[in-house]
C-alpha cells in the first residue's frame, strides 16, 4: 500500500515507497488512445503498469473512456513492432529484415538525400496526425527545406477548419464550447456520446441533467440521440437545406440577436437576401423533416440564445458542399449572439492571452520557401496549408503533377486505413523512392512501407510541453511512466538523430527531453518541477471570456464574423452557394454512412487491442427495416456490398452481416470504420469486418471545403 493509500480521490503524486518494499508511483502523463489527448494518471508498480486513470485535477476524478483505459492492455501485447524493420520482398509482402537504429536511420537519411539531390526537398511529403504535439516532425520537414507536412484532416475536418476560417478566422478548435451553461444544442451528426471526447461527454450529460435541451440531426438512430430531446431523421446529405430554411426563418420572423448581429457580424443584407428563397416548407420536401418542426427548432433556439450551440461537428467529410453547410451553422450561431457567451461558442484562449511565450523547435526554423504540393493556400487560397489535403497526395505521387513527390514519411497517421480507395493509393506507394512508417502498431501503412520505426509508446517517452487552450490555458505535456519494452524510440530521438544525418541537426539543440523541456520553459516563469503537483500548470486562475460589447477578437479580414467574405470571393469562392438536391440512389442501393464505436478509435490503432477487440470484433451493416424486406434481407443475413460509385472498375465487393433497423433513413445504410484488416500479424483484427474504404473508390477528390466527399458513395447490396 501507499502511505496514505491509493484511495481514488486522494492518490498522493510523486513516488511513494509501498510497506512490503516495492515501489509505486503516480506518473501524471497524457492519453494517446486516440487523439483527444485525456490527462491520465499512470499508477505504476515496481516498473510496470498497474492502472490508468483520469487525471483527478483536471477530470474531476473521472473514468478514461475504455480505451483509455485499456492502455495496459495495449502497452503489453506484443504484436506491435518490436525493433526497427527494413523490407525484404515486394511491397505488402511481409518480407521483413531487423535492423538496428543505426541501418534503419542511416538508410532513411541515404535515401532522403539522395531524392533531395534529384528532385529538391519539396519532393518529400510528412503527414501525420495533426494537433499539438507535432513540434519535432514538423520541425523535421521544415528544416530539410520541404512546405509539405500535411496530416490527416482532409478526411477528418478540413471542411469545418476551413468554413470556420472563413467566416471568424479561426480554425474548428481554435473554439470551445460552453456546454454545462448551454440550454439548447443541436447537433448535426455529431454522435458526442459515442465518438468520444470525455470531457466533453461529461460535461453534455451535466448540461442536459441542468435542463438543457438537445436535438439531434442525423440519418439515424445513435448513442447521442438516445439521449437527445428530438431526433429528426434527415435525408442524407440535405442539412444544408435544413439550414437554409432556419437562418430564412430566423431572419424572417426577427428572431436573431440585432444588436449582436450589427455589432459583429459583415455581411447580413447579403445573406437575408440568398436566403430569403428557402422556406421551412420547401426544406420539409428536400430533407423529410416536417416544415413545423423546422419552425419549432429556430423558435426554441432562439428562445434559449444566446446560450445555445449549434454544433459545427467534427468528423463532416460528408459531401462536395460541405463546407457550406459548415458556414451555415456558424452563421446561425453567429445570429444567435452565441459566440463568447455564456453557455455558447467561446473562443479558446492561448498563451498569448496570459502574456506567456513558450519555446519551440518550429519557431527556430526558417519557413521553407516554394509551393505545397497540394496547393493549400496557394491555387486554393482558402484552404489552410497548416492541414493541407492528404487526399492529393496519390495523385502528386502518380502524374507528378504538380512536381516529382518522391519519398513519403508517415508518423501517427494510416493513409491505407483512412484514405478511401486504398487500392489507388497502393499504385501511387509503388512509385516512391522511400516509403517510411513511425508507428507503435503493425499499420496498413507500415506493412506497404520499406522502413516501420517502432515509436515508443505513450506510456513509455515523454514528449515536449504544448499549450491546452480553453478559457483556463494551460501547459502540460506526455511524462514517460515506463521503460520501452522493446527496441523502440520516442519522437525526440528519432528526429534528432534524422536530423543529424541530413546535416541540420542544430535544429534539435537538445541531448534529453528534459533538456528541452528546460529550454522550452525559459522564460516563462513555468519550472519543470511544477508540473510534479498535478501534472499540468494552470495560466489563468478564473476563466477569462472577451467582452462581448468590444473585445471579441475575430481573425478576418473585417474583424468581424463574416456572412460575406472578400476573401473567399477573391479566392474565386462564392461566399453563398444555392443547394443541390443530392441523387436518389437506385433501387437496392444506399447512400454509404460510416462512423465510429465508443470502443475503438479510428482505423487501426485499437481494432487489435486484446481487450477491445473482444468488445467489439466485427462490424454490421445496418439497413432499414422496409428497404431490407424488399431486398429479402432478414436481421443476421450475410449480405454482399459492391461499390455503386460512377467510373469505378474492380471494386472488391464486401462481406458483412446485416442488422435490420427501424431509424435510419431508407436511402442510407451504416457501417462502422475500421475493419477489414489487411495486415496479417495482428491476429485478432485480421480479416474480421467489412472494410468501408475499400467501397470509397474514386473519392480521393477536392471538395470546396478541402475534405474528401466521404459519403458520396453508394453501394448496392444484395443477399449472398
Ligand atoms: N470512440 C471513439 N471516439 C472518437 C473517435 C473514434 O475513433 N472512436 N474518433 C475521434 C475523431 S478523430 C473524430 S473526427 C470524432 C468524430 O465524431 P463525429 O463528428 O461524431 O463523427 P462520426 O462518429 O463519424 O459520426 C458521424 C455521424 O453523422 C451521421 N451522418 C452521416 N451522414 C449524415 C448526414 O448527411 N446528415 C446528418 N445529419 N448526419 C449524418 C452518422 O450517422 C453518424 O452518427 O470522434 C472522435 N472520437
Ligand atoms: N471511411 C471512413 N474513413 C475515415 C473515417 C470514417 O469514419 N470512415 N474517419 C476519418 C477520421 S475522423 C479520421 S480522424 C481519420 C483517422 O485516420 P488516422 O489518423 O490514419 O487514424 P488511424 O487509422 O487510427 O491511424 C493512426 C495511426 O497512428 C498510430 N499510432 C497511435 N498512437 C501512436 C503513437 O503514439 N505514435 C505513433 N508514431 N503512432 C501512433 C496507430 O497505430 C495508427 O496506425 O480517418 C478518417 N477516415
Ligand atoms: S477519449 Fe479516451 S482514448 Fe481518447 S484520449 Fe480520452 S481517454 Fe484516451
Ligand atoms: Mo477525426
Amino acid at each position: 500500500m501507499i502511505k496514505g493509500g491509493p484511495s481514488r480521490g486522494g492518490r498522493p503524486p510523486g513516488r511513494a515507497p509501498a510497506e512490503n518494499g516495492e515501489m509505486r508511483e503516480t506518473v501524471y502523463s497524457i492519453c494517446a488512445m486516440c487523439t483527444v489527448k485525456c490527462p491520465i494518471e499512470v499508477e505504476v508498480e515496481d516498473g510496470a503498469v498497474r492502472h490508468i486513470w483520469g487525471n483527478p485535477h483536471i477530470l474531476g476524478g473521472q473514468q478514461l473512456c475504455p480505451r483509455g483505459a485499456s492502455g495496459k492492455a495495449f502497452e503489453y501485447d506484443d504484436e506491435r513492432p518490436q525493433y526497427p524493420m527494413i523490407r525484404d520482398g515486394g511491397r505488402g509482402s511481409g518480407k521483413w529484415k531487423k535492423a538496428t537504429w543505426e541501418e534503419a536511420l542511416d538508410l532513411i537519411a541515404n535515401k532522403l538525400k539522395a531524392v533531395i539531390e534529384k528532385h529538391g526537398a519539396k519532393a518529400i511529403i510528412l503527414s501525420d496526425r495533426g494537433g499539438p504535439i507535432t513540434d519535432f516532425q514538423k520541425s523535421f520537414i521544415a528544416a530539410i527545406g520541404s512546405p509539405n507536412y500535411v496530416n490527416h484532416h482532409a478526411t477528418c475536418s478540413n471542411s469545418v477548419h476551413n468554413a470556420n476560417m472563413s467566416v471568424t478566422g479561426y480554425a474548428r478548435n481554435g473554439m470551445g464550447y460552453d456546454y454545462k451553461n448551454c440550454k439548447h444544442m443541436v447537433v448535426y451528426g455529431r454522435n458526442l456520446l459515442e465518438s468520444l471526447d470525455t470531457g466533453e461527454a461529461r460535461n453534455v450529460i451535466d448540461m442536459l441533467e441542468a435542463g438543457g435541451k438537445m436535438v439531434c440531426i442525423d440519418v439515424r438512430w445513435n448513442y447521442t440521440a438516445a439521449k437527445a430531446d428530438r431526433l429528426h431523421i434527415i435525408r442524407p446529405g440535405t442539412d444544408y437545406a435544413l439550414n437554409l430554411a432556419l437562418i430564412n426563418t430566423i431572419i424572417r420572423e426577427q428572431l436573431y440577436d440585432a444588436q449582436y448581429v450589427e455589432r459583429w457580424t459583415a455581411g447580413f443584407e447579403e445573406l437575408k437576401k440568398f436566403t430569403s428563397q428557402y422556406t421551412p416548407e420547401w426544406a420539409g420536401t428536400e430533407t423529410g423533416i416536417p416544415a413545423k418542426d423546422i419552425t419549432r427548432i429556430a423558435h426554441e433556439a432562439a428562445a434559449a440564445k444566446p446560450s445555445v450551440i449549434f454544433h459545427p461537428g467534427w468528423m463532416t467529410a460528408w459531401r462536395s458542399d460541405d463546407f457550406y453547410l459548415r458556414r451555415s451553422i456558424y452563421a446561425l450561431n453567429a445570429m444567435m449572439g452565441s459566440f463568447e457567451a455564456k453557455g455558447g461558442i467561446y473562443i479558446n484562449k492561448g498563451l498569448g492571452n496570459v502574456g506567456v511565450k513558450l519555446r519551440t523547435l518550429l519557431g527556430q526554423v526558417p519557413k521553407p520557401k516554394g509551393e505545397r504540393f497540394d496547393g493549400a493556400g496557394t491555387k486554393y487560397p482558402h484552404i489552410g496549408a497548416q492541414w493541407g489535403m492528404a487526399q492529393l497526395i496519390p495523385h502528386a505521387i502518380l502524374n507528378e503533377d504538380p512536381y516529382p513527390v518522391k519519398a513519403y514519411i508517415v508518423m501517427r497517421h494510416d493513409p491505407l486505413a483512412s484514405l478511401p480507395d486504398p487500392e489507388q493509393t497502393k499504385k501511387a506507394f509503388d512509385n516512391l523512392d522511400l516509403l517510411v512508417s513511425i508507428d507503435v502498431n503493425y499499420s496498413e501503412t507500415g506493412w506497404y512501407s520499406d522502413v516501420i520505426l517502432p515509436e515508443s509508446t505513450y506510456l513509455e517517452r515523454t514528449d515536449h510541453v504544448i499549450a491546452r487552450n480553453g478559457l483556463k490555458p494551460a501547459l502540460i505535456f506526455r511524462n514517460k511512466a515506463v521503460e520501452p519494452r522493446f527496441d523502440s524510440r520516442p519522437r525526440s530521438y528519432i528526429f534528432r538523430e534524422l536530423a543529424k544525418r541530413m546535416g541540420i541537426g542544430q535544429y534539435f539543440p537538445y541531448e534529453t527531453v528534459e533538456d528541452l523541456i528546460a529550454w522550452q520553459l525559459e522564460g516563462t516563469g513555468v519550472k519543470p518541477e511544477d508540473f510534479r503537483a498535478k501534472g499540468f500548470v494552470g495560466l489563468a486562475k478564473e476563466p477569462i471570456w472577451f467582452d462581448r460589447k468590444d473585445g471579441l477578437k475575430f481573425k478576418t479580414p473585417s474583424g468581424k464574423i463574416e456572412f460575406f467574405s472578400e476573401k473567399l470571393e477573391k479566392a474565386g469562392v462564392p461566399s453563398f452557394k444555392p443547394f443541390e438536391r443530392p441523387e436518389k440512389p437506385a433501387e437496392g442501393s444506399f447512400r454509404l454512412v460510416t462512423s465510429k464505436v465508443a470502443v475503438h478509435t479510428q482505423g487501426r490503432t485499437t481494432s487489435n487491442n486484446p481487450l477491445l477487440n473482444e468488445l467489439a470484433p466485427e462490424n454490421e451493416l445496418w439497413i432499414n427495416t422496409a428497404q431490407a424486406a424488399k431486398l429479402g434481407i432478414k436481421d443476421g443475413d450475410m449480405v454482399e456490398l459492391s461499390a455503386g460509385n460512377p467510373a469505378v472498375e474492380n471494386a472488391p465487393a464486401q462481406r458483412i452481416r446485416a442488422k435490420l433497423i427501424d431509424y435510419i433513413h431508407p436511402e442510407a445504410v451504416f457501417m462502422l470504420h475500421g475493419f477489414g484488416d489487411t495486415v496479417p500479424v495482428r491476429s485478432r483484427s485480421y480479416g474480421k469486418g467489412a472494410s468501408d474504404i475499400r467501397l470509397q473508390k474514386g473519392l480521393l477528390k477536392v471538395s470546396v471545403g478541402g475534405n474528401c466527399p466521404l459519403t458520396e458513395c453508394t453501394v448496392s447490396v444484395k443477399r449472398v
